[in-house]
């Protein structure tokens, strides 16, 4: 029976980067995000005796090459997952702007984990759905929950313990992030390299994940506590420092624009003028503003004023999995 699920992208406050093994997307440190409303994908997943391989519609046009192999290679995880034996139709529709740095891998692979494990007959757990969806894209495991969520790293070699838990539900801390684009040209290192090559090369990796850990505490206390400015200033602070990894690679490589620069500067004086406001970037030269509900507005239109600002995305936080049939 064909099943639909859907699933919301997320925004990294703590940041997965590096992995310790890439076959099974296991990660070199712990990570924190919160889920968004707005941006989301919609997948539909039906086995078909019929088929002779995986056949698989994104936006509604038929994709082959490489994004139908790793959908067959997901899909095969999920058939020795759950013993089913026939080759799946997937429909895939993204409510992401496939601007540089909105990713839609874990909405995607949430969504598709979530649907495929539906249509295969079987229940899941969030906990399982977290660790299927993480062997799709490491962000994806994240996506299963709503509000604000910890991806802990575990330690065990099968990656069995994995996955994401919840820190606090979609209404428990309201809050807004802008995602504020300056570009909607293709990034040129793509995440999955970027953060392999960091790991292999760079001598400042090693500091990353010495102080990683610190970070995730504190902004976990300082979440609990709803303390905003430290929130702030703990997310702020580890989006640089993974950002500096990437300047000691070997090639070196920079996700930033000038014009991610300049948002970075308008947050800071925004700061200076009183309005809290903290930005995080991830694989891409765009930034996301984390803002207070009452200072959104104008945080929006002070950041409007910018010339190389295209266009401002308001978020909320959203969902975890939710389920259309
Ligand atoms: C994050 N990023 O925590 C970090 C911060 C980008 C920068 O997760 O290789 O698409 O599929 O596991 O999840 C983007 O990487 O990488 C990402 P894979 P993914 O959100």
């Amino acid at each position: 029976m064909k099943k639909t699920a859907r699933a919301h992208t997320n925004i990294a406050l703590i940041k997965y980067w590096g992995k310790r093994d890439e076959q099974l997307f296991l990660p070199t440190n712990s990570s924190l995000s919160i889920t968004l409303d707005r941006f989301y994908t919609e997948t539909s997943v039906e086995f078909d005796a019929n088929l002779t391989a995986d056949r698989f519609r994104l936006d509604h046009a038929v994709i082959e090459g490489k994004e139908r192999e790793k959908v067959q290679h997901f899909l095969d995880k999920v058939r020795r997952a759950t013993g089913e034996t026939r080759f799946a139709h997937v429909e895939s529709v993204n409510h992401v702007p496939t601007a540089a740095g909105f990713a839609s891998s874990a909405s995607g692979y949430s969504a598709l984990a979530a649907a495929a494990i539906k249509a295969a007959g079987q229940t899941f757990t969030e906990k399982e759905l977290s660790i299927l969806a993480r062997q799709g894209s490491g962000s994806a495991s994240r996506s299963v929950y709503g509000g604000f969520v910890e991806w802990q790293k575990g330690q065990l070699p099968d990656g069995s313990d994995s996955h994401a838990i919840p820190i606090l539900n979609q209404d428990e801390f309201d809050l807004a992030v802008l995602s504020v684009e300056v570009t909607t040209e293709k990034k040129k290192v793509l995440s999955r390299e970027g953060m392999k090559r960091t790991v292999e090369t760079s001598p400042f990796y090693e500091g990353w994940l010495k102080t990683v850990d610190r970070d995730l505490a504190a902004i976990k206390t300082a979440i609990h506590a709803r303390d905003f400015r430290s929130m702030g200033e703990i997310l702020e602070y580890n989006a640089l420092k993974m950002h500096a990894t990437t300047l000691g690679a070997d090639p070196p490589f920079m996700y930033w624009q000038s014009a991610t620069l300049k948002v970075m500067e308008a947050v800071s004086q925004l700061r200076e003028e009183g309005l809290l406001a903290y930005f995080t970037i991830d694989a891409g030269p765009n930034v996301k503003v984390i803002v207070e509900i009452e200072n959104e507005q104008a945080v929006i239109e002070r950041l409007n004023q910018i010339d190389v600002v295209s266009e401002i995305y308001p978020c909320r936080v959203g969902p975890g999995i939710t389920y259309l049939d």
